[in-house]
């Protein structure tokens, strides 16, 4: 039997808008052959990335991601597929954009700018438990 298809959040966040790359990895993402459920462009506010982002409260990067996470539109999307949550994590690659493996979206496309935090283009979320909750947050 086959395990039960998973769901996740993915942000194309502020830089990959602003970079219109949004096409570029929706295209990744299908070719992974993982499915679009549903879509939006949203302007963050700070209740919604205190909400996202509350495991990362009082870290250094913190005040400096809400504040990129707030300079722009990201969109927000619902994808399904066998382990996407897993997938979706390899196909973006790790945090740092600059030792993140190239053939991942942001080995590939990230830009280090250095600055305060990792402009990486993508959020995924890690388990299923975050994918729940971050799913009920940008899409209710
Ligand atoms: P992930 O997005 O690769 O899962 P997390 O540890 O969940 O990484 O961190 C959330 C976001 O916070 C990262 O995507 C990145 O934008 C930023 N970030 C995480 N760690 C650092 C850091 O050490 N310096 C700067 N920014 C960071």
């Amino acid at each position: 039997m086959n395990d039960p298809v998973e769901e996740t959040l993915i942000l194309v966040k502020p830089d990959g808008v602003a970079r219109s790359l949004t096409g570029e990895i929706l295209r990744r993402i299908e070719a992974k052959g993982y499915q679009l459920v549903d879509i939006r462009l949203i302007q963050a506010d700070r209740d919604l990335l205190a909400r996202h982002y509350e495991e990362h409260l009082g870290k250094p990067f913190y005040e400096p991601l809400v504040e990129f996470m707030e300079s722009g539109p990201v969109v927000a999307m619902r994808v399904a597929g066998n382990r996407v949550i897993e997938g979706f994590r390899m196909l973006a690659g790790t945090t740092d954009p600059t030792t993140a493996a190239p053939g991942t979206i942001r080995g590939d496309l990230g830009r280090d700018w250095g600055l305060a935090v990792q402009q990486n283009l993508v959020h995924g979320s890690d388990s299923p438990e975050s994918a729940a909750r971050e799913l009920a947050l940008w899409f209710s």
